[in-house]
């Protein structure tokens, strides 16, 4: 055992919120925040990278299901720090290891909330790591964050003489922390290749050893235009990819992007390698660029006569697929999920570089600007038909609100306000008469609604159900989208535990994320929870919410006990319908979370679209993880 000094203690204490709020630090406890672990030491190492002292890293899942991630970079300091310990388990054991880590020649540019490795150690049930420096191993372990190995003179064991240069980190997530701890191998080869696009110059190494042998190399010298071309590459192209790139006020910008056949656009952004889920400023300096560019184009060629209003930006990005990457020496992220970036120069920079750079470019290729602007024209004509249907909605206005579906909560304060979906008249008649009539707000849904993924935008504005859920909810779609409008702080989902239920929870998720997608965003969706079945004994009720606690509760209590399995929400009556489900304190249910916005987009196409085969796949892959436990 290692003994303990006083200032051990201290950077014991240090780990402990961690622990106790993981959420707070990896976003959440689910199969995300597991995975989050691995890509918080991989962007340490990238880091390195950009540093330029690191060309390659390798990511294992080794054979017992932990993770090892190696660099060939300087290999993190191991003398002794101003705290009299190694410099190595400072970082590894201190929240926020400021000062002299945080800036000068080594940046740490990275991951959520920037608190990186010593998160990751805090979560996990061992971690250990090896440092290549100096011709030797410097090697160092923590379990659950807390330092166990004896220093030698106030420095770590030496392991044994290398050649090697680097960094080595094995970890096993705390089982005690995350609802699973199987690292999902197909979200970390995606966010690899995602990585090895952003860095050309850097070769990483994916094995995994746990699902029998599985090896791949990710190196994409093309970068972002590699990036861009794997993006379209299911989609007819109509443009070749444009690639500009600039340096500015300290930034490093560069973009690509191209047009297909596909309506819409996909824009996403990276800062310092991580990916800005929620946009940002170097992402709206590019398209308020972007637009001035294209608009002024179309009157310069006469495609805009004199008459016509400018194309919005969502026109002149009608088709396109686009990857913005910064370097930014201090980027500051905000939001929900703290994945959008904040910074103004960055909107200056970034908009100052698209007009520069895309008009170079477009002045030399007529031909293909003639395209985007075809785009363009096709994205307003369509705009103004939707909007024709859009008027014609706000006409029906007063028919929903008068035909009594929805039962309406008392209170005008949506930030305690909650608006229950729930499936079935029965359920939602139960549902009306067990509610807080104060706060929650229920509207039934009869059967399946429509599958917005295979409907023209007019046929979706026409269904009922949707028209009566935009009306309800208060805050528009689309272009139109206002969150400050928002009527209810939390959208349940209430749908009975069978296929049937699954598949309406479904398509509810689908038209949300193409209509609305900022209420999953900034975590407005949630999916409601009931139990499954409800234990009795001696007249003493117990609800179960799944097979496990159903085993449980069998083991503990042998002998003489009821089981009932709820088959739908049908079978409960009022009382126990507010006891289980609806009621604050004694309900369980999941918030709807967004693991990646790229494949996020490319999952709901593939699953709700009409092609059977890559579907059956997915769900076979993914089933593991389909547990039910809140
Ligand atoms: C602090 C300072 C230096 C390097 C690193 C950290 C470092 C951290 C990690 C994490 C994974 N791989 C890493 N590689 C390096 C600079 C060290 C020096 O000046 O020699």
């Amino acid at each position: 055992m290692a003994s303990y000094t006083a200032k051990d203690i201290e950077t014991l204490e240090g780990l402990d919120p961690v622990r106790k709020r993981p959420g707070m630090y990896i976003g959440s406890t689910s199969v995300k925040g597991l995975n989050h672990l691995v890509y918080e030491i991989l962007d340490n190492s990238v880091d390195e990278h950009l540093a330029g002292f690191c060309d390659k890293i390798w990511v294992t899942i080794n054979k017992d299901g932990t993770a090892t991630i190696e660099d060939n970079g300087r290999g993190i300091p191991v003398d002794m720090h101003q705290k009299g310990l190694p410099a190595v388990r400072v970082i590894l054991t201190t929240l926020h290891a400021g000062g002299k880590f945080d800036s000068g020649a080594y940046k740490v540019s990275g991951g959520l909330h920037g608190v990186g490795s010593s998160a990751v150690n805090a979560l996990s049930e061992y971690l250990e790591v090896e440092v290549f420096r100096d011709g030797k191993i410097h090697y160092d372990r923590y379990e659950q964050g807390i330092p166990v190995e004896p220093l030698v003179d106030g420095l770590l064991p030496v392991k044994g003489n290398t050649r090697k240069k680097g960094t080595r980190i094995t970890f096993k997530p705390d089982p005690t922390i995350f609802d699973t701890v199987r690292f999902k191998t197909s979200s970390i080869r995606q966010r690899l290749h995602e990585t090895a696009y952003l860095n050309p110059n850097l070769t990483i190494y994916f094995k995994n050893d746990r699902d029998g042998k599985e090896e791949i190399v990710y190196h994409e010298p093309e970068g972002l235009s590699g990036f861009v071309k794997d993006l379209i590459k299911e989609y007819e192209p109509l443009t070749d990819v444009v690639y500009i790139k600039d340096t500015r006020d300290g930034m490093e910008l560069e973009a690509a992007f191209a047009y297909t056949n596909e309506p819409g656009d996909n824009v996403l952004g990276f800062c310092n390698n991580i990916h800005t889920a929620e946009g940002g400023t170097h992402i709206q300096g590019f398209k308020t660029g972007y637009t001035k560019v294209i608009n002024q184009y179309a009157r310069e060629l006469g495609t805009l006569k004199d008459k016509d209003p400018n194309y919005t930006g969502n026109d002149t990005r009608n088709g396109m697929t686009c990857v913005v990457a910064v370097k930014h020496p201090e980027p500051r992220f905000e939001g929900q999920t703290k994945t959008k970036l904040d910074n103004q120069d960055a909107l200056k920079a970034s908009e100052a570089m698209v007009v520069e750079k895309a008009q170079l470019y477009f002045d030399r290729n007529l031909e293909q600007l003639k395209t985007v602007i075809d785009c363009a024209q096709k994205a307003a004509n369509r705009r103004k038909s939707e909007e024709k249907a859009k008027i014609n909605l706000n006409d029906k206005k007063f028919a929903f609100e008068g035909n009594g579906k929805l039962a309406r909560q008392e209170s005008n304060d949506p930030k305690e306000c909650e608006i229950f979906i729930v499936e079935g008249d029965s359920a939602g008649g139960s549902a009306k008469m067990a509610r807080d009539r104060r706060t929650q707000a229920i509207m039934p849904i009869r059967g399946k609604i429509l599958n917005v993924e295979k409907q023209s935008i007019n046929k979706v504005l026409e269904n009922a159900e949707i028209q009566s859920m935009i009306i309800a909810f208060g805050c528009g779609i689309h272009d139109d989208f206002d969150i400050n409008k928002l009527k209810y702080d939390k959208i349940v989902i209430m749908t009975d535990a069978d296929v049937d239920g699954a598949h309406i929870a479904t398509l509810l998720l689908t038209f949300f994320y193409r209509f609305m997608p900022e209420l999953i965003y900034q975590g407005h969706v949630y999916i409601a929870m009931p139990p499954l079945y409800r234990a009795e004994i001696k007249g003493e009720y117990t609800y179960l919410y799944n097979d496990r606690e159903l085993e449980k509760f069998k083991k503990k209590h042998k002998g003489n006990i009821g089981i009932q399995r709820y088959k739908g929400l049908g079978e409960m009556d009022a009382e126990q319908l507010w006891e289980t489900t609806l009621d604050p304190k004694a309900r369980k249910m999941k918030r709807v979370e967004i693991e990646d916005n790229i494949s996020a987009n490319q999952i709901t196409a593939m699953l709700m679209g009409s092609e059977v085969p890559p579907r059956r796949a997915f769900i076979e892959e993914n089933a593991v993880y389909a547990t039910v436990d809140a």
